[in-house]
């Protein structure tokens, strides 16, 4: 088995971005599990973390902006042994991709959706998107967002998903651990990766939160807290 999955492409975000290390810790997360690349599909949306389809050795599918989970979806009921993962960011998931989220985590198809929130729309320079924090100064909002943020999880709780998991992306070794668990989950499981952007987010590098140390058995319980990280759901 590839106990590499690197590819000849060197990636090109800038220096200190979160997605390297999401990048190891995807790969970390399918040798782990011990899934022969062959075996494994990833469906990207378009953004700066999408970028990752050049880098990672496995079939991977460039989608449209926000509409990477449909096509997981769709990949998925062609061929139901695939391990399917859907990727994108909080423009591509919560923005744009917003519906399909949400009736995807309806329907709990097994599929793994993560999210990669850097608060803003990266790629495109810094817009805010429907996950930027209220107050936030971005190059839409200049006078801070009036708006309460729209949450990955929050739309998946109320929606019916089955594994639901946040973490900072600065922890590699628990972004790998709690990635490979998504992907064993059998339903949909989506993993929310908190990653502030050295660019356009400066000001929320260092994410607080606090670590679970048991999934909740109630949704209720952790619906509006974007505080917590860890495993909060898994049925
Ligand atoms: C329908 C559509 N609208 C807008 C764009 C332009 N666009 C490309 S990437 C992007 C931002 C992506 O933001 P996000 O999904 O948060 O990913 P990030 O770059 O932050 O990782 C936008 C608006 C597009 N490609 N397609
Ligand atoms: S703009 Fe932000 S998200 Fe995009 S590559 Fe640079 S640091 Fe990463
Ligand atoms: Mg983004």
């Amino acid at each position: 088995m590839n106990t590499d999955l690197s590819t000849p492409n060197l990636p090109t975000w800038c220096p200190g971005c979160g997605g390297y290390s999401f990048l190891t810790a995807v790969k970390k997360a399918i040798i782990k599990n011990n899934l022969a690349p062959k075996d494994v599909v990833i469906t990207y949306d378009i953004g700066c973390s999408a970028n990752m389809v050049n880098f990672i050795n496995l079939c991977g599918f460039a989608t449209l902006h926000g509409r990477s989970i449909p096509v997981a979806v769709g990949v998925k009921t062609a061929n139901p042994k695939l391990t399917v993962i859907a990727q994108g960011g909080d423009g591509g998931i919560v923005s744009e991709g917003g519906n399909h989220l949400v009736h995807a985590s309806q329907r709990n198809d097994d599929i793994t959706v993560l999210v990669n929130n850097n608060y803003v729309f990266a790629l495109t320079t810094g817009q805010a998107s429907s996950a930027t924090p209220k107050g936030l100064k971005t190059r839409t909002t200049l006078q801070g967002n009036p708006f309460e943020p729209l949450s990955a999880i929050d739309l998946a709780v109320v929606s019916g998903g089955s594994f639901l998991a946040r973490t900072p992306v600065s922890d590699l070794n628990k972004t790998t651990e709690i990635i490979a668990k998504a992907i064993e989950h059998k339903g949909f499981s989506l993993v929310e990766i908190i990653q502030p952007c050295v660019i356009w987010t400066k000001e929320l590098l260092k994410p607080s939160g606090q670590w679970v140390k048991e999934p909740f058995t109630k949704r209720e319980s952790f619906l509006g807290r974007h505080d917590l990280w860890g495993i909060l759901y898994n049925k």
